[in-house]
């Protein structure tokens, strides 16, 4: 009866936690900012499962050779590099301040990254995310529910 007290508390917390502006996110978590081995997906999947806002941050990691730029959503689908919205960062990490409600494009211009699916869509806003927001928040006071009532 204690645990599911605990659980209950949990859930609340976490809602109210998701509920908190400027969050940082790493792009692609742990594996960073380089050329996905099944191409784009891995970084659809990792944005689908985001929820940007205004005022978050994004920061991309990186080793070895690759830059940042940002592009237009045309030159996104193209893999267009000689038209970046401002400079190319070659210097890891590089962090974005979204500081607006459009969606941003951001690509590796080295070689044929982008073409081999280093790029990603930072959409920000939705009601889409904010019902992934409270599906993953209720997924993780599911875990912590669990988790608890095991121990
Ligand atoms: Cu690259």
């Amino acid at each position: 009866m204690a645990s599911r007290v605990v659980g209950l508390l949990g859930f609340v917390m976490i809602v109210a936690a998701v509920g908190a502006n400027a969050a940082t996110y790493n792009v692609l978590d742990q594996l960073g900012w380089s050329i996905p081995p099944l191409g784009n997906i891995a970084y659809r999947t990792w944005a689908a499962g985001k929820s940007f806002d205004v005022n978050d941050t994004v920061v991309f990691n990186w080793t070895g050779t690759h830059d940042v730029a940002e592009v237009s959503k045309t030159d996104y689908d193209s893999c267009t590099s000689t038209n970046t919205i401002g400079n190319i960062t070659t210097v890891s990490p590089y962090s974005v301040l979204l500081s607006g409600n459009d969606s941003r494009y951001f690509i590796c211009t080295v070689s044929n990254h982008c073409g081999l699916g280093q790029k990603v869509t930072l959409s920000i806003g939705s009601a889409s995310s904010l019902a992934a927001r409270v599906l993953s928040s209720f997924a993780l006071s599911a875990l912590a529910f669990a988790f608890l009532n095991h121990s």
